[in-house]
């Protein structure tokens, strides 16, 4: 299985709203050729992680089936984000949509990018939350943790179900 975190503060220049962005992105997902989309996780929010004055978060996860090349991949993903006029600022920066890959397939590398799995994943509630949603028996690749275990290692987190 292939692992896309969504995630998105910023409204779209047109106005349209994190959510939407969110939604749309899942759909760009749906159309990539060669893969199918097998699941599409409920929509969270959350603050900055971490805290950094920024608008909340809205995040989700998809899950894809099929064989893709990672550097393939992340190009595609990023053809989506500079659709939804991502503009790429410092790391953490406020974004109209931002789409990390989790896991491909289970694939453990460190390089070239994309790392994989995302090597941020297991510390992040609103990654593994909706993760959750879609992947329930997901088990991190370098860990060897299901994300119910990695749940509960986090600290006290505030991601509500929107
Ligand atoms: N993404 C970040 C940094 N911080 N915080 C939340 N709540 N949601 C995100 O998607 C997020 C973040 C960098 O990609
Ligand atoms: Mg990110
Ligand atoms: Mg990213």
């Amino acid at each position: 299985m292939i692992l896309i975190a969504i995630g998105a503060n910023l409204p779209g220049r047109d106005g349209s709203s994190p959510l939407a962005t969110c939604r749309a992105a899942a759909e760009s997902l749906r159309a990539l050729p060669g893969l199918r989309l097998a699941a599409v996780s409920p929509w969270y929010r959350s603050a900055p992680e971490p805290p950094s004055g920024q608008p909340d978060y809205v995040n989700g996860v998809v899950r894809l089936e099929g064989a893709a090349d990672p550097a393939g991949l992340l190009a595609r993903l990023q053809a989506i984000e500079a659709r939804a006029e991502r503009v790429r600022g410092p790391a953490n920066a406020a974004r109209t949509l931002d789409l990390d890959i989790i896991d491909l397939n289970g694939l453990v590398r460190d390089a070239p990018d994309p790392v994989l799995p995302h090597p941020r994943a297991h510390l992040r509630g609103f990654v593994l939350l909706p993760l959750a949603d879609v992947a329930p028996d997901w088990v991190h690749p370098r860990l060897a943790a299901g994300v119910a275990a990695l749940l509960r290692t986090l600290p006290p987190y505030d991601v509500v179900r929107l």
